[in-house]
């Protein structure tokens, strides 16, 4: 077989995008929460219905399906040179509380149906094609983003937090797993890992999540980095009391330092110098959340990222600062500072990048260079193999948001660029 795919069979690649859209509506069902918006949140039975969802279409696209201990699927073509190192690709389905169908959903269904229109070409692989789905890219259970992805890169510290994490309604991660029927054995969860070289190459299809590719009327993003993200716990703890009798001067309201160190995020970000330096407080609880009673207690769980590593570390260490200064001021005792990640940034590969222009031009499809703000599964597989990420465009770049949207013809682009790419790295 030659080293390039058969061009004559694989540029005249043809998808029924109405199926595809047709998987995306039905996907969207399973959701804890009403249309348009959807809910999935991992191990949930909603989570539950839509992996058996999935694994029927891996099946009915003739892939052989297996499972890692923590929920990873994993959807296999055989190559005719199965011993070499196989071609991933593969997103995610779980979606947080009120968002779109198309976060990761794109990139799970667009791959199954990349599989089956090089089928219908008639193309063969040399290096077996799988598709993956991971487990969890969401943190919005446990807090952690990326769990499946993290741990098949590896991450001792991670499989030992799992040990004793717990979600909002302290259900642990062990007990939700073993509901949702993984994690049999002993919580032994070494097997996730996969070493460097497991696949030649990962490419992962994905919404743009942000305007430009639309703006600008560019139907293929080919991402070139992935920015860096951190997350950061923050517990205040004051006196409390009695909204009405206690008087100001003796107060040292855990609420009033919730929302001190929420706008000094904001200043820390903006004096970065970048504009590519964002920060987000997504989560504020009050303790006891009652109108007329001085929290005690206060939750603030920050998001900060930036494609400069160095700039979104000083970003974490000024929001450590703040913390300390403001819960010194108020009198209030900052009673928990917690990282839960601060991961570097990811480069794709060059060689994955080529494909992926070829490819794009193949298909006489503009494409654009670009960084990805949002992080991907595809940010820890690069610690697994060369990656690479083809965005298409999404409605005013919504995202994280029921308006979330991806025009059928940018759905079919995708995918055939996809497809187009997988044959091109599965032959090399
Ligand atoms: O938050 C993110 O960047 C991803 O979309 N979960
Ligand atoms: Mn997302
Ligand atoms: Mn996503
Ligand atoms: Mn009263």
């Amino acid at each position: 077989p030659s080293s390039e795919p058969n061009h004559d069979s694989l540029s005249s690649l043809t998808l029924d995008t109405q199926s595809l859209q047709n998987q995306i509506d039905e996907l969207a069902t399973f959701s804890d929460s009403p249309p348009p918006s959807v809910t999935r949140v991992l191990y949930t039975d909603k989570d539950v219905a839509a992996r058996r969802y999935i694994k029927n279409l891996m099946g009915l696209a003739g892939l052989s399906v297996r499972e890692d201990t923590i929920g990873n699927i994993f959807g296999r073509w055989d190559g005719y040179e199965p011993e070499l190192a196989a071609v991933g690709t593969g997103s995610h389905i779980d979606a947080i509380p009120y968002s779109g169908k198309y976060d990761g959903v794109v990139g799970v269904l667009g791959a199954i149906e990349a599989i089956n229109v090089l089928k219908k070409a008639g193309f063969k692989p040399k290096r077996s094609l799988e598709v993956i789905m991971f487990t969890s890219e969401e943190p919005t259970r446990f807090g952690i983003s990326c769990l499946g992805s993290r741990l098949i890169a590896g991450s001792d510290t991670l499989e030992k937090a799992l040990k004793n994490t717990y979600d909002s309604q302290n259900v642990s991660f062990s007990d939700a797993a073993k509901s949702a029927g993984y994690v049999r054995d002993n919580d032994d969860l070494s097997g996730v890992l996969l070493k460097y070289g497991t696949y030649s190459g990962f490419v992962e299809l994905h919404i743009e999540q942000g305007p430009i590719l639309e703006a600008e009327g560019i139907p293929i993003g080919i991402v070139t980095a992935i920015a860096a993200p951190a997350s950061i716990k923050v517990d205040f703890e004051g006196e409390g009391g009695h909204a009405g009798a206690a008087l100001m001067p003796n107060r040292n309201d855990a609420g009033l330092a919730a929302a001190e160190l929420a706008l000094a995020l904001e200043r820390h970000v903006l004096e970065s110098g970048s504009i590519d330096t964002v920060g987000t407080v997504g989560i504020l609880d009050l303790h006891p959340r009652a109108v007329n009673s001085i929290p005690s207690k206060a939750h603030v769980e920050i998001d900060t990222r930036d494609i400069n590593e160095t700039r979104r570390n000083i970003v974490v260490e000024k929001i450590h600062q703040s913390a300390v200064e403001i819960a010194k001021k108020r009198k209030v005792r900052l009673s928990g500072f917690e990282i839960v990640n601060q991961d570097p940034p990811a480069l794709a590969d060059k060689k994955v990048i080529e494909a992926m222009e070829a490819s794009s031009r193949e298909l006489n499809l503009d494409y654009k260079l670009m960084v990805s703000r949002a992080y991907h599964d595809s940010l820890f597989m690069a610690r697994v193999s060369p990656m690479g990420m083809i965005f298409i465009p999404c409605y005013k770049g919504y995202s994280h948001k029921p308006e979330e949207y991806a025009a059928p013809k940018d759905l079919a682009n995708g995918v055939k660029v996809l497809a187009l790419t997988l044959a091109k790295l599965s032959v090399s």
